[in-house]
Formats: C-alpha cells, structure tokens, sequence
C-alpha cells in the first residue's frame, strides 16, 4: 500500500521507517525494536512540524468541547467554522460534519469527547485515498510552481530512496535558470546519487533524455526530473511536459511513470487552485505537500484528498531530511488533535 509508500515487503524491511502504520497493520509486519524507536522519532518530528495547526485545530476544538454540555447546532457550527480556519475548504468541512451529524445520531452520542473521536475516524477515513504501488523502473516527474519546494523534495527523496539501497538518478531538466542545477547538484552530491544536467536554457526534454540513457546503462531503479515551475502559461506547460512525456514512453516504455505535484501548503486554498489547474494538463499521481510546519492551516491536506480526489504521498514538515515523510492519514490526524 502507499504509492511511495513502501508497499512491498523488502522495502519495509528496507526501509521500515517509511511504511505508514496502516500499510503495516494491513501486511501484519511486526516493526523490531529499532524500529518502534525510529516511528517515535519520526512521530515526534511530525508532531513537532505539526505544531502550529494543532494549535489551531485541537486547541479550538478542546476549548469547544470543553464549553459544550450538550451537543447541538452550535456545537456543529462552531466546528465547521474551526474546520475552515484550519483551511479544511467549506466543502470538505460541511461534508465532514454533516457525516459527524449522522453518526452522533445513530449512536445516540451525547458527550462531545466521544463527537471528538468520531471527528477524527471521519477525518482519517476521508484521508485514506488509494494510492499505488512502487514499481520499478520508475520515473518520478516533479512538477509544481515555483518556490513550492521541489528540488529541495527531490534532494531528500533521492536520500530516502538510497538509504533504502535503491539505485537513483536525478534529471535537472528545470533549465530555466542555471542556480536550479547547482542546487540539485548540491543534493545530489549529499545523496551520492549521479546527476545529468545541461546548460541553462537547454531543451528540458534532452535532459530527461539524457536521464534516462544514465538511467538505463546504470539499470537504475528511479530517476527523479527536476522541472522548471517558471513556465509563463498553462500552453507552454502543457507543451513542456507533454515533449517530457513522449521523450519518457519512448526511451524507456518499461518504466513506471509517476507525476508528483508539488505544493507549498502556506499558499492555502490557492495550492488547492494549483492542484486543480495541474491535473488538467498532467496525469498527477499524487501530491507533495511541503511546508506544513510554517502554516496552522494543514487542513489543505484533508481538502486536497477529499476534493480532488488525489492521495498526498508525502509531507514536508520541515527542512531537514526526516521531515520529508511518507503521509500517513492516522499519524497525520493525532498529530493535529
Ligand atoms: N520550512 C520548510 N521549508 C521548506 C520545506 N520544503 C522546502 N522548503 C524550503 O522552500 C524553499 C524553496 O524550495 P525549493 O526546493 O528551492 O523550491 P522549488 O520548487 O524547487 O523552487 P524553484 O526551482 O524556484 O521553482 C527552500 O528554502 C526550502 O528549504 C518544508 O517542508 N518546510
Ligand atoms: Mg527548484
């Protein structure tokens, strides 16, 4: 389970780390010793990345719980209107709460702690969207706006797929300008992982071509495309991936092709916007949401599953490499409440 999310065995055992406890409890995997202390880890970094919209969620919905003596149509709105502020989207959060509604009904609930918990299962359930298996070969394409965090993703992805013996290239096919190569190279360097790169202003679909003959000669599992988000219009993008796209199922139709999106959940409901126009020119696999530590409005994520229907892979919860993590919807959720 987890399109990135480890969903074979030899990756847990690789890599145990990274699979979602879900994916785990589906597989019946016991984590050892080590284990168990690394989740604690990364628990805590995610906790700790989390920390400004757990404020803003958990704090108001405690406050509201607290208040409450009797659930009622204030109770509700009062919780919607948190669920907005936390950038849930009015959509999204009117859906969670009418099914909160149903559910206190059918179960006769009274006390607003046990609502609390039902919040949050109805959170995680409209988080646990299907994702797909890694598959090898495979073509990770990384696309987004600019400043979103991109290579920065690639940098701590490359390290994250080599540290589980994974064989990786990166393709700095954002030719735009020539710092966007050097700061990939900076991680590359970093990760140990070669690098194919060209002169500013080259054809980005040479460079992809160039990848994946690295790639290939190097029987590589994963090659990781840098794209430019400096693109003036939704023509040339549509134009620049799609040149990327038949370069990919040419050189190297073996591979499993993934387009990951990008998105700085800072910028709110327009990184929803974002998400929206992209799908339209890209098959996007799945979403990167970066920054979540620099925003009280990591309810995005829950926006972003629930309305576009596209699962977040991983999130970024911080600068340094472990605060890249693979998503996972019950960690996410007790981390926020
Ligand atoms: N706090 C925080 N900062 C992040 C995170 N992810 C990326 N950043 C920062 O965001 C800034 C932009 O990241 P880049 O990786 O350069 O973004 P990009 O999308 O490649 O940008 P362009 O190539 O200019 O389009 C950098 O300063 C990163 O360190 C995150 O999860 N948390
Ligand atoms: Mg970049």
């Amino acid at each position: 389970m987890g399109i990135f999310g480890f969903g074979a065995k030899k990756e847990r055992e690789r890599a145990g780390q990274e699979a979602p406890r879900q994916a785990e409890a589906q597989h019946g995997a016991q984590a050892g010793e080590a284990g168990q202390e690394e989740k604690k880890g990364l628990f805590s970094r995610l906790f700790q990345g989390l920390s400004k919209t757990r404020a803003n969620v958990a704090g108001r919905v405690d406050e509201l719980v607290e208040a409450t003596e009797k659930i009622d149509d204030d109770f509700y709105e009062d919780l919607v209107d948190i669920l907005i502020m936390s950038d849930m989207g009015v959509r999204t959060s009117d859906r969670v709460i009418e099914e909160l509604k149903a559910r206190v009904q059918a179960q006769r609930i009274t006390d607003a702690r046990k609502a609390r918990e039902i919040l949050k299962d109805i959170l995680k359930e409209t988080m646990n969207t299907p994702r797909k298996p890694l598959k090898w070969p495979m073509v990770m394409l990384v696309v987004g706006v600019n400043g979103v965090g991109k290579t920065t993703t690639i940098g701590k992805l490359a390290m994250r797929f080599k540290d589980a013996r994974h064989s990786v290239v990166l393709a700095a096919a954002d030719t735009f300008r020539a710092a966007a190569a050097d700061q990939l190279e900076i991680w590359a360097q970093r990760a140990q992982v070669p690098i194919v790169r060209h002169a500013e202003g080259a054809d980005p679909a040479a460079v992809v071509f160039d990848g994946i003959k690295k790639a290939q000669s190097a029987e590589a599992d994963l090659l990781i495309v840098d794209t430019a988000g400096r693109l003036h219009n939704k023509k040339n993008l549509m134009e620049e991936l799609r040149k990327i796209s038949r370069v990919i199922t040419r050189e190297y139709p073996q591979a499993e092709v993934r387009t990951l999106l990008v998105i700085d959940a800072t910028t709110g409901q327009n990184g929803l916007a974002q998400a929206r126009e992209f799908s339209e020119v890209a098959d996007v696999s799945g979403i990167v949401l970066t920054k979540l530590d620099g925003t009280a409005k990591g309810g995005i994520a829950v926006a972003i599953m629930d309305e576009l229907k596209l699962p977040v892979l991983y999130i970024g919860v911080g600068e340094q490499i472990e605060d890249l993590q693979a998503f996972d919807a019950g960690a996410f959720v007790d981390a926020i409440f």
